[in-house]
């Protein structure tokens, strides 16, 4: 049985991984926080991923990474520069040092939530980050790019939607990507023998999706699953939300502000609208 490294596994994505593939792997789940949830056989080890010691020391040993670790939505710069920035290099490097050369890597639909919600974009769009968040998920693609081409590691980089059963609102139709269609994902991350860079969407086949998702089934990925069956439902309730956000596909991530800004933004740097 493959030993498979987790970190970030006492988020909600993690706990979900955790869960749908413990017949499979020989799971090492790693985290700052208490795990949620204990499932048996699996062993924890606590780590923080801004400090390079604890990132060699979890990696050592293993057969692949998912690293989940970080800030999972948008937040404050440092927050972000040593979670998701730091936290990246250090795990990507570690790994390197340790000689585990499968990563898988789950990037985000906020890498591109600045692309129009009318737009079918593909694996090869130049990105277009909505947040600071969104950069950093940009920063580990960039940085998954020069260790498949410098070092010959194995980079599997998933922008992910939205991880649940059930679609949340009107956006979460279009990024619904559920736990039993993750878990195919990453194991197709993890066993596919040819991986050597790799951008997919993480998400189900929904049938309001706005990516072109073929290079995820190029690669063997057959989602079970389509958010339409709850259109009607979460169409019925939906408000009318911002109509900034509403017109590109990251949603509230294209206008959310974590700081409390000193003073108020000059006009020009508030979000526009593109025609990119
Ligand atoms: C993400 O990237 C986040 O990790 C997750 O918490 C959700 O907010 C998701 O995007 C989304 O866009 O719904």
């Amino acid at each position: 049985m493959k030993t498979i490294l987790i970190t970030g596994a006492s988020g909600d994505v993690g706990t979900h991984l955790r869960r749908e593939l413990a017949a499979k792997y020989q799971i090492r789940a790693s985290d700052l926080r208490d795990l949620k949830e204990k499932i048996k056989g699996q062993k924890f080890v606590r780590a923080d991923i801004s400090k390079f010691s604890d990132t060699l020391r979890i990696t050592k040993g293993v057969d692949a990474i998912v690293h989940l670790g970080g800030y999972s939505v948008e937040g404050p710069w440092e927050g972000i520069l040593s979670a998701n920035i730091i936290g990246c290099y250090n795990v990507f490097e570690a790994a390197r040092r340790n000689g585990v050369k499968r990563i898988l890597f789950p990037t985000s639909n906020h890498a591109t939530g600045f692309y129009r919600r009318d737009q079918t974009i593909d694996h090869r769009v130049y990105p277009k980050p909505d947040s600071r968040y969104g950069v950093s998920k940009v920063f580990g693609e960039a940085l998954a790019s020069l260790y498949a081409d410098k070092y010959g590691m194995e980079m599997f980089c998933m922008r992910i939607g939205n991880v649940n059963a059930v679609p949340i609102d009107k956006r979460r139709l279009s990024i619904l990507f559920t736990p039993r269609d993750l878990a195919q994902l990453v194991t197709i991350g993890i066993e596919h023998p040819a991986i050597r860079f790799e951008i997919v969407y993480g998400v189900s086949r929904n049938k309001r999706s706005w990516y072109d998702n073929s290079n995820a089934y190029r690669l063997g990925y057959k989602p079970q699953d389509d958010s339409e069956i709850f259109a009607a439902d979460i169409l019925r309730r939906e408000q009318p939300g911002d109509r900034t956000a509403e017109q590109y596909q990251g949603g509230m991530f294209v206008v959310a502000e974590e700081i409390p800004n000193p003073a108020p933004l000059p006009k020009s740097s508030r979000p526009c609208r593109t025609n990119r």
